[in-house]
Order: structure tokens, then sequence, then C-alpha cells
């Protein structure tokens, strides 16, 4: 996809908001009148498009909620009653709303305000977001409490169509609409996910809108028909009869009413009458009810409204890395692939353009599949498709790809099938927050029985280990990280050799004393502190893991009986990673080099740059380097003072 860095210029600018300065918290709300409120819509989305413009962020999705935001804070009383945003990324008008207007400008940035929910931020974020489909369930559990607890206070869970197609949403209504919790379920219908939506429900979404065109049309006749002199009011009786007698028969209730909730919708997500209307009778049902609301993702941006999926998430201009970047190379080297070998058919779970799978699609559209955000599903049915001989490539973000450890361990790698999972945003990742560092799959998967992991540093290599791994007959995950492929990765040279790595030797003349085995998305930095050393006049190697998993145990002890210290580093956190292996195998042989593991340390890190959460962890090339020497001389690591807290 094509960034659309600076497309938001452009907009309305130099409007002064002068009903958003009075608004400090949801309650102010309730003394507005409703043209009041629509200009307050008009200045937050003024603000939306200037702010993202700057810091990057969701844009399309947020714009259209900003109604509906308004709405739900006007009729619940928020923070007593929890209003659940699924995803999160469409929380902008409810951060503003809720005491965080003068905070804005910093949003997703360092120490500023993040772009999701935090319950660390502010009382009235009641549940932290991030993955997809987990709305209902959490929302459902607020309520349960609440009532354990004797509050009268209500739970919304507000849930877009496309995640709705998440299978935990699903397993959410399904419980919701039979233990008669008053929840309320805000639909909020834009027909999009990330890119259009996919699948059944989407299918039956759009059903439903259809009906309610047809009950405008019906009430039109209906009115039409009583006009009728003389004879009107009785053909209109017959009609009502005929109607009721064909209801009977014909009418099948919508899913959620079949589910067991109440159903209200589709009613106009920008009608702000009508919406509050809708919402407060949803609000006084006391009953499990889905409001289905439809809304124009984009709304009142031009672009944006035309083309939302590029606008969905807006990346700020000093953000997109430089270049080619992983998702890039694979995006050309999967479907390169594609034309070399039929069996290879690739699967997204609703993250299309964001995996580089586009130009796949329109090539091969038969052996392309966007399951929806459906992570579990999208690994089983490629254990399905593996199981009939076919190649699939699983592209997931690593963050979301924690979704299917079952389904990894038990649908592939039990059967040994030849899935080739594509780990992109494997490492630190910008701007996002916790909830999106893709930091954990290395340690997650490495005990999976039978998957290979693997760790390109570049471009070539990326290639290679995909044309590699089409040759094998079982479970592959390769993985790397949202970053530029750097130049200089010495890597057609170097054909695959299962378990085992490339040297980067120094190029001193005196024997390295000091080895760095490292995580393919290291290599700029590791060069530097190989670079940085020598300057020095420490002579370092390097060792470009590659495999993560297997690892050839006799080559590893074989580099740590070489050395007199060795450093891993990898992009992923410490606990149960590649870093602990190497300890283990060193204990275990006995090995003789001092060995120190880097990575991420565990906990959650928050905003920040790629650059900032390399930093923080002690894995830019400076602190690398720093830990080198330190090792080299027998010192305590002392890591450098962090202003990060
Ligand atoms: C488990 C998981 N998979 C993928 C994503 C990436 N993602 C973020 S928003 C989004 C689309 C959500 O669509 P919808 O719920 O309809 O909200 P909209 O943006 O259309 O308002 C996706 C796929 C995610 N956040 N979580």
């Amino acid at each position: 996809m094509a960034s659309p860095q600076g497309k938001v210029n452009g907009r309305n600018p130099g409007k002064v908001p002068y009903v958003l300065p009075g608004v400090k918290s949801p309650q102010d709300l309730k003394n507005l009148g409703i043209s009041e409120l629509n200009c307050l819509a008009t200045e937050i989305r003024e603000l939306i498009i200037s702010t993202v413009d700057r810091n990057g962020g969701h844009l399309s999705s947020n714009l259209g909620v900003v109604e509906l935001t308004i709405a739900l804070h006007l009729v619940f009383d928020s923070p007593d009653d929890k209003i659940v945003w699924d995803v999160g990324h469409q929380c902008y008008t409810h951060k503003i709303l809720t005491g965080r207007y003068g905070q804005f400008t910093s949003l997703r940035k360092s120490g500023g305000i993040a772009g999701f929910p935090k319950i660390s931020e502010s009382p009235h974020d009641s549940f932290n977001t991030g993955h997809a489909s987990t709305s209902i369930s959490a929302a459902l559990g607020i309520l349960a409490a609440e009532r354990i607890q004797g509050t009268g206070n209500r739970s919304v869970a507000v849930i877009g169509d496309g995640a709705l197609t998440g299978g935990l949403a699903f397993e959410a209504l399904s419980h919701a609409g039979h233990i008669d919790l008053p929840i309320v379920i805000i639909l909020n219908d834009n027909k999009m996910s990330i890119s259009p939506n996919v699948g059944g429900i989407s299918k039956h979404l759009s059903g439903l809108s259809m009906k309610s065109k047809y009950q405008t049309f019906r009430r039109t006749i209906d009115s039409m028909v009583r006009k009728i002199p003389l004879i009107g009011e009785f053909l209109f009786m017959m009609m009502v009869r005929f109607k009721r007698a064909v209801k009977a028969v014909f009418y099948v209730d919508n899913f959620f009413v079949d589910l067991g909730f109440e159903y209200a919708g589709p009613i106009d997500g920008h009608n702000l009458p009508q919406l509050i209307q809708v919402i407060r009778n949803a609000r006084d049902l006391n009953k499990p009810v889905v409001v289905h609301v439809t809304t124009w993702k984009g709304k009142g941006y031009a672009s944006a409204e035309e083309d939302p999926g590029s606008y969905h998430a807006v990346s700020s201009r000093e953000r997109i890395p430089p270049g080619r970047t992983f998702t890039n190379a694979f995006s050309d080297a999967v479907l390169e692939a594609g034309k070399a070998d039929e069996r290879l058919a690739v699967i997204t779970a609703a993250m299309e353009d964001g995996t580089g799978l586009s130009a796949f699609r329109t090539a091969f559209p038969g052996r392309f599949y966007d399951v929806g955000i459906a992570e579990e599903h999208a690994v089983t049915f490629a254990a399905g498709l593996a199981s009939r001989g076919l190649r699939p490539v699983t592209a997931i973000y690593s963050s979301f790809f924690q979704r299917a450890l079952d389904q990894v361990v038990h649908d592939v790698c039990l059967q040994n099938l030849p899935v080739i999972f594509v780990l992109d945003r494997a490492g630190l990742v910008s701007d996002d927050g916790e909830t999106h560092q893709g930091i954990l799959d290395i340690s997650l998967f490495r005990s999976a029985p039978g998957l290979t992991i693997l760790a390109p540093a570049g471009e070539e290599e990326l290639k290679l280990m995909l044309n590699w791994v089409l040759e094998k007959s079982a479970p592959v995950m390769i993985r790397y990280a949202k970053t530029s492929c750097p130049s200089g990765v010495p890597a057609f040279s170097f054909p695959v050799e299962e378990g085992r790595g490339v040297f980067i030797k120094s190029e001193r003349e005196d024997p390295a004393r000091l080895c760095i085995l490292f995580t393919g998305s290291l290599f700029t930095q590791v060069m530097e502190v190989k670079e940085t050393l020598e300057a020095k006049g420490i002579a370092a190697d390097l060792y470009n893991l590659r495999f993560l998993k297997p690892v050839d145990e006799d080559h590893l002890a074989g580099i740590l009986n070489s050395y007199e210290a060795v450093i891993t580093a990898e992009e992923g956190i410490l606990a149960g990673g590649f870093g602990e292996h190497v300890s283990d195998l060193a204990l275990r042989r006995k090995c003789t080099a001092r060995i120190f593991n880097l990575g991420v340390k565990e906990k959650f890190d928050a905003l920040g740059t790629r650059e900032e959460l390399l930093e923080r962890n002690g894995l830019d090339g400076e602190s690398i380097a720093l830990a080198a020497v330190n090792l080299l001389m027998g010192h305590e690591f002392n890591p450098r003072p962090t202003t990060h807290k």
C-alpha cells in the first residue's frame, strides 16, 4: 500500500473550536442541544484530522464513530457505566470527551496518550484493547461483576462488523444471548474491516440493511395506499392481514434475535437525535440488546471517505521506514514463489495490505484467502490445505498470531504439516503500544514440537529462506520486524544449512575475543557494534543465527568454546528466548565462553519509535557495545540508565 502519509493535509483549517473546550467530561454533554452537539462533532473531526496528520493513527475508523461516541456518552454515565471499545482503535472521540482534549496532541507519542484505551490513563477506559473481538466477552464479564457487586451500572460493547468476524465475538454472543444480563452491544457496521469486510456475517448484515430499506419502502407504500379516497383504509387493512399471514410463514428473525437478543436497527450512525433516542431505548430495555448502527468510515474527510482502507491507519511522516521493508521483500518473494509453485496458496486474517499480499491476490485470486479477523481459523484452514498437498503461506502480524497458539501446536505441528507461517511485525513495534509488540513469538513457539523458526537479516536472505522452506515438508515460521531491509547482508553466497547461521568475521588481524549471536532484525545494530568495538581495538565476530530452531548444538557449542565472551541479542522477550537456549546449552556442555543475553525485558513496552524501544531494551548499537565491553572486562553488566518508566 502506498503510504497515506501527508494525505491528511487539505483539511479545513483555522476554525477555533468553541463547544469542545467546554466539554471537560461526558457530564458536560448532557447540557448541550442538538445543534451544539453537531457542532461538537465537527470540531472533534477537525481535531482528529489535524492530530493524525502530525502523529499518525487510525483515521477512518475514528472519523466514522464521532456521533456514535457522543451519543453513547450522552446516554450512559461513564465511568460508572462501562464502555468497552473493540480493538480500541476508534477511541479518539471517547478520549477527547473524557478529559483528554488538552493532551490529545500527544497522541501516540512517547509519554503521550495512547492510541488505544488504557485503564492506566483514565477511569473512563474500562478495559484495555488492541486486538480484535474481545469487547463482548469483556463487557459481559464486567456486567456480571457489577451484578455480583450489587451496582446498577451498565456495560456496553462497541464492536465493528470487522471485529465481529472473529470467533471470540461469536463465543461471547452465544453466551450473552442467554444469561439474561442487560448488555448493550453496539454493532458499528461500516461494511469495512481494514479493507472491505469479508464473510457470511458481513452478508447477513447487508441483508439486514436491505430489510431496513424495505421497511422504509413499505411504510411509504402503506401511507400512499391509505390516502386513496374511499377504499384506501379498507385496502390498507387487507394488506396488513395479508402481510401478517405471510410473515407468520416466511419471516425469519435475524441472527441476533435467534441468539436471544433484542435487536434495533439498522440506524443511521450520523443522525444524532435518532442515535440518542435508540441508544436510550436500548439502555432502558433492561435486556441483552444489539443496536445495529451503520456508519461511514472516514466520514467528514473526503479522501478517507473515498478510500477508507488507505486511511485506516496513517503513518506519521517520520515513522515510515525508508527504502524497502521486509513486508515489501516478502510481497515480491511470495509472488515469485507463487509463479513457480502452484501448490502455494496464501492466507491473511484481514491484513492483506499490511502483510504485503495484495500483489499475490491480484496475480492469483484463486489461491488467495482473506479469512477475516480469524487468526485461529487461518491456521487450521492452512493445516487443511497442507493436509491435501498444498503449501499454504499464512502471513500474520506476530502479536495477533499469539491467538493461534493451540492451532499451531494441535493442528499443524502434531501432524507435521508443511504450513509456512510468516510473522510480520515480529519485534518492537512503534506507536501502537503494548498490544502490538511482536516480542513473544520466539518464546511461545520455540517449544512447539517440529516447528522450524527462521529470522532473515535482509531481503535476499528472506527470499533464500522462502525457497528453502518450500522444499521442506514440515511446519516453518519465518519472522521479521517492521523495519527496512538493511543492505550488505551476505546471503546468496551462503545457502541455507539447517540449524546453522552465517558468520560475519572481524576484519582485524588479531583473533576475535567476542562473538555476537543475533536475530536477523538486529543486523544494523550489531554491525554498528562491530564498528565501534573495532575502533576501540577489539576484534568482534558476528553470527547471524538464521535458525532460532532447530539449532545444530554441536556447531553452537563449538562457537561457545571458541570465544572468550558471547553476547546473544534477540528482538524478542528474554524469558524463554533464544538466549536462554544458548545459556542452557553452555551449561549442559560446560562451554567456556562468558555469556550475556540481551533481549526485550520482561515487561510490556509502551509507546515510542522502534529506535526508542530498542534503546530502552538495551538493543541499540551503543548499548550492545557497552554490554560487550563490560562482558570482556569481566564486569557486572551495567545497563545504560534509562528514562523509561
Ligand atoms: C486479533 C487482531 N487481528 C487483526 C487486527 C488488526 N486490525 C485492527 S482494526 C482491524 C479492522 C477492524 O474492523 P472493524 O471492527 O469493522 O472496525 P472499523 O475499523 O471498520 O471501524 C483489524 C483487522 C487486530 N487489531 N486484532
